[in-house]
């Protein structure tokens, strides 16, 4: 849980092709995973994360690559956009099938916790030490998701207006309900994770609205996504264990000027 210096990171895995790309030598992976990271002002996080994460991912033999999407500043943090920035952007690179949602400060404790996708959407982050262990309620589906690509478009992947903290993974949860789909979930003991401790970050504070948009999923979900992302791309980068990638987000109110 301690961070290491990326460059260690990278010495310890020398598998590790530029973007943070794998794929084993000696078999033909299952599936092609994008993994996607909403990021802003974590170093610390990414470091335990990635040192973490690429040695249990080779281990699962998947093809897979590690993105991960800041926001620029000032702008209030907005995690759901990024996830669907992160769809797209990886889309650019390879035709990933599989798309897991990573929160940077989500440790995977368990090596069978497969980083793969399923018929239904999936839970992965079952577990988790801050919450003791247990799932906090029935219908959670925060910290780690995985959806295939065909998923994501048949919900039109996740919110783009959830500016600040909660509700934009209910928020999601809701869209693969109301589309017939159900979420899966392994069992507690595969999908534990630690979380490292933090404090609420200053440009994430609680969304007030977060209820209000909730209650409109079912009329939004079809207008406000993947079909209305809109993002200005400030730098894309092949860093050595990740791909960065870097957006401005336009703040709701001023959603014309970038499109
Ligand atoms: C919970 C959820 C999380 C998300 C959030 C509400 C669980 C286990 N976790 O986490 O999935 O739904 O509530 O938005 O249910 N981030 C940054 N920089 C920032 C702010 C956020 O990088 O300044 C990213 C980072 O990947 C972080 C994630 O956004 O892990 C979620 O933010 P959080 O860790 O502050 O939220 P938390 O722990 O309450
Ligand atoms: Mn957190």
């Amino acid at each position: 849980m301690e961070p290491v210096s990326f460059e260690d990171i990278k010495r310890h895995n020398p598998q590790i092709k530029p973007g943070g790309r794998f794929h084993p030598l000696d078999c033909k992976s299952r599936q092609r995973v994008a993994i996607i990271v909403p990021y802003r002002d974590r170093e610390h996080h990414l470091k335990v994360l990635l040192n973490n994460l690429h040695p249990i991912l080779q281990r699962q033999q998947l093809d897979y690559g590690i993105f991960v999407i800041e926001m620029a500043m000032p702008t209030t943090f907005n995690r759901a956009i990024l996830m669907n920035i992160g769809f797209k952007e990886a889309l650019k690179d390879y035709d990933f099938q599989c798309f897991i949602f990573q929160d940077v400060d989500h440790i995977p404790e368990n090596d069978k916790n497969l980083y793969n996708c399923h018929n239904s959407p999936s839970h992965l982050a079952v577990s988790v030490d801050k919450n003791n262990y247990k799932l906090p309620y029935p219908s959670a589906f925060g910290g780690v998701v995985s959806l295939t690509k065909d998923q994501m478009i048949k919900v039109n992947g996740w919110s783009n207006l959830y500016f600040g903290w909660g509700c934009e993974d209910d928020d999601i949860y809701r869209r693969v309900h109301l589309h017939g789909m159900k979420v899966s979930r392994g069992p507690a003991e595969i999908g534990r994770y630690k979380m490292v401790k933090h404090k609420r970050d200053p440009t994430n504070h609680v969304n007030k609205d977060r209820g209000n948009l909730l209650k409109g999923v079912r009329t939004r979900m079809t207008k406000d996504g993947l079909n209305s992302l809109t993002y200005e791309l400030l730098k894309r980068e092949t860093r050595p264990l990740y791909a960065y990638i870097y957006v401005r987000i336009p703040v709701p109110g001023d959603m014309k000027s970038h499109q």
